[in-house]
């Protein structure tokens, strides 16, 4: 439940070693922690201690599915989330001192511009669904997840990485999130048998990213399990450097200060024919009662 969230922030503001990072903001940092959530009986694990905009996360994740970089599509969705990364670089090289919402509309509105200004680099999708290989050949690494889901579930390599070395240095920032491994249980014994998720994130926004990533990994284990008739069991996340900005602390505070309730049960309204076929509106979360949402900054 969320109470383990809740320990990790309190562990990262008492015993997190205390440095600069990439971003010049501070963070309190530590390695190596594990979050277990157990989503049978459909139990949604979106965080209550602040309100998080669950639609918003698993609209990237639909995105990350499409296997698309650009943000123009995510704007087109409402979602603001990665806007940050093309406008810092587009006033770098021009100088112009545009805002965020005129950048935003010249995005959506201009295709030329989009695609020259847009683009994040080969990031998640791009990696998931065509993973360049030596031999010129793309890879879709989901539908190889799903395939041997399906023919040869005791698998142990039913996982996709995002991790490419090679093309680590076009991506506007190198994947957080790397590699999702899927595990079945239950095989031939129950009907339908469990699936489980493992993440392996090497760097974690505990205030701000990881709350979106949760409830984003959860949507995708029960999309998965919908495709490969299995029934969502838990949702593993592993972070490797995970970190408390510092301009996060008194959201921590607050966060910790508050009860956690109950989460929210999701259901998925219909079974879309793969798993390119998801549409926001197929998920439906029922009992979602949160506290009030804190902003905070975001680190670029
Ligand atoms: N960089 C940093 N510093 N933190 C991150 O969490 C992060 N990401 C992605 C890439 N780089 C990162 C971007 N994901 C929000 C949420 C996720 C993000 C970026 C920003 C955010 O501002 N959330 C607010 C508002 C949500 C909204 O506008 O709808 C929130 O209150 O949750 C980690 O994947």
């Amino acid at each position: 439940p969320e109470q383990q969230y809740l320990d990790l922030i309190n562990h990262l503001i008492h015993k997190g070693d205390r440095r600069m990072d990439r971003t010049g903001t501070g963070t309190l940092s530590t390695v190596g922690a594990m979050m277990r959530f157990d989503m049978s009986g459909g139990a949604f694990p979106v965080y209550t201690t602040k309100r998080v905009f669950w639609k918003t996360a698993v609209k990237e994740m639909l995105w990350f599915l499409t296997g698309q970089t650009n943000i123009q599509s995510l704007l087109r969705e409402n979602v603001r989330i990665w806007t940050d990364w093309p406008l810092a670089a587009y006033r770098k090289a021009t100088g112009e001192e545009i805002s965020q919402e005129d950048f935003e509309g010249r995005i959506v509105a201009d295709d030329e511009f989009a695609s020259k200004w847009g683009d994040l680099g080969p990031v998640y999708g791009k990696q998931w669904r065509r993973w360049l290989g030596a031999d010129g050949k793309e890879y879709d690494q989901v539908a190889e997840v799903i395939a041997t889901l399906k023919s040869n579930p005791s698998s142990r390599r039913m996982l996709f990485h995002a991790w490419n070395v090679p093309e680590l240095g076009t991506m506007a920032l190198p994947p957080c999130h790397m590699t999702y491994q899927f595990y079945a249980s239950g095989l031939g014994r129950e009907e339908p048998p469990k699936l489980s998720l493992m993440v392996n994130q090497r760097s974690c926004d505990i205030g701000l990213g990881n709350p979106f990533n949760i409830c984003q990994q959860a949507a995708l284990l029960a999309m998965v399990a919908q495709q490969v008739d299995m029934t969502p069991s838990e949702l593993i996340w592993v972070g490797g450097d995970v970190h408390l900005y510092l301009d996060h602390m008194e959201m921590a505070e607050t966060l910790l200060s508050r009860e956690p309730r109950p989460f929210p049960t999701l259901t998925l309204a219909r079974k879309p024919a793969s798993i390119d076929d998801y549409k926001i509106a197929d998920f439906e979360v029922v009992g979602y009662d949160p506290h009030p949402a804190i902003e905070a900054p975001v680190a670029v």
